[in-house]
């Protein structure tokens, strides 16, 4: 057990770190000095503002230092900037929009997930523990019309609030899917409801939120990719009421829009939930 936990930050941080280079999200943007100099500078700005106005020691600087060395050995830089970061970038990415709020994408998202057409299950262990969670709904266009054959990509933490392909001893695929919607856009997809989930305590993150004294809990979420020929594509996390950490998410990623309404299921144990979504046409 001790083992184990003192290898997930760096398994689940290094994994996340080789989906992002494999992603093919570029690592350079094309090149404009004028924008590079502009946000380049205006960080080092804000560094050097903050260690004259709380007057930082050498002590603290060189702790610094040693924390953003280990930031990058635990392979959390996606963790980091998902955590702390992203959430601003979303809205500004977003802010446009008359469809549906979205949310981050998160460091755990893999591309690609087997396809199902709805109503479906998704791939599960067997005996996989939980409540099960019937999620359906329908995709729409923000003039209204219907989004036949739209696409609801869904990942998720398990009951032990952990993710396949970052956490080791789940099969590839678990809690993940990719559902083709019918020609009316309504999905249908069985799953299992999802724990919240901490941020790995053992890494650079887990250390910095313990000396901090924070928490490190997202509260329990749905991940999704929805998209449809001609709109934008709409990612975004669905949340759980009631769960203690939808007013304090570490990541800032929860909106009042992205709270399901859970109902016990019409048939067989569990609970169910309707969301619909609503797309932006793209922009001609
Ligand atoms: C997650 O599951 C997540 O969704 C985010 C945004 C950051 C860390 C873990
Ligand atoms: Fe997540």
């Amino acid at each position: 057990m001790t083992t184990e936990t003192a290898g997930s930050a760096a398994a689940s941080g290094n994994a996340a770190t080789d989906r992002f280079r494999q992603s093919g999200k570029k690592s350079t943007v094309a090149a404009d000095a004028e924008r590079i100099d502009r946000l380049a500078s205006k960080l080092i700005k804000a560094a050097n503002d903050i260690v004259l106005e709380e007057r930082v020691s050498y002590e603290e600087f060189n702790a610094l230092k040693a924390w953003l060395i280990k930031v990058g050995e635990d392979g959390e830089w996606p963790l980091f900037l998902d955590v702390w970061v992203e959430h601003s970038v979303e809205d500004v990415a977003t802010d446009h929009r008359e469809g549906n709020k979205g949310s981050i994408e998160g460091p755990y998202y893999t591309p690609d997930a087997p396809e199902q057409a709805s109503p479906a299950t998704i791939s599960m262990r067997e005996d996989e523990s939980g409540t099960p969670l019937l999620f359906q709904g329908q995709v729409r266009s923000t003039d209204g019309a219907a989004l036949s054959n739209a696409k609801v990509e869904l990942w998720h933490a398990d009951e032990a609030g952990f993710y396949s392909q970052f956490a080791p001893g789940i099969p590839e695929w678990n809690l993940r899917g990719t559902f083709i919607a019918d020609d009316e856009g309504n999905f249908k997809i069985q799953t299992m409801q999802p724990a919240p989930y901490q941020i790995p305590t053992d890494g650079a993150c887990g250390q910095l939120i313990a000396a901090a004294g924070w928490h490190a809990w997202r509260p329990a979420h749905l991940h999704l990719k929805v998209s449809a020929p001609g709109h934008e594509l709409l990612t975004a996390q669905l949340y759980f009421p009631g769960d203690e950490h939808n007013d304090d998410d570490i990541a800032t990623a929860v909106k009042p829009e992205l709270l399901l309404d859970i109902q016990p299921a019409a048939e067989g144990n569990g609970v169910q939930t309707t969301y619909d979504f609503m797309l932006d046409p793209v922009a001609k």
